[in-house]
């Protein structure tokens, strides 16, 4: 089954949007794999967005993901990557689709609430990067039969 880690950046957090946020992805069918609540170091952050180094908005973006607390997580389900991305709309959410969490709560690039995994090989990727193995949940649904064809 395809996984992805999502964020809940420290803004999420702090406005009090983890619940709306969770929720969206709860009634989009995708299954929970695992989460925790945590702060982020220098070191998790920097390998995380290493892809971005050099880039002018790559200290900020350190700054602003090591700031406060965040909420990661594993979902998983068919085409989980495409669908959680586009359940979070466009980096830029002034660009983001009506109906998504950045274009439904979010103004600023710099300010765009979640990260979310852009490539099923990221998501390989950046799942093993944030979480141990043992802290994956394997476990069915009731309704996964109603979700999943
Ligand atoms: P996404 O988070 O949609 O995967 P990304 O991987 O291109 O976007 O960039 C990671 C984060 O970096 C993004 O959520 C916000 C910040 N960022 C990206 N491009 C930026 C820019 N041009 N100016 C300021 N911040 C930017
Ligand atoms: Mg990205």
């Amino acid at each position: 089954m395809e996984q992805t880690l999502v964020l809940i950046k420290p803004d999420g957090v702090q406005r009090g949007l983890i619940g709306e946020i969770i929720s969206r992805l709860e009634r989009r069918g995708l299954r929970l794999v695992a989460a925790k609540f945590m702060n982020v170091g220098q070191e998790l952050a920097k390998t995380h967005y290493a892809i971005h180094k050099g880039q002018d908005f790559y200290e900020d973006l350190i700054l602003y993901i090591t700031s406060s607390p965040v909420m990661a997580m594993i979902w998983e389900g068919p085409n989980a990557v495409a669908a959680v991305r586009q359940t979070m709309g466009l980096t830029r959410p002034t660009e983001a689709a009506p109906g998504s969490i950045r274009h439904d709560f979010a103004l600023e690039i710099g300010r765009n609430l979640t990260h979310a995994s852009d490539a099923p090989q990221t998501g390989v990727k950046e799942v093993s990067l944030w979480f141990k193995p043992d802290e994956l949940v394997s476990w069915e649904r009731a309704t996964d039969k109603w979700i999943f064809e």
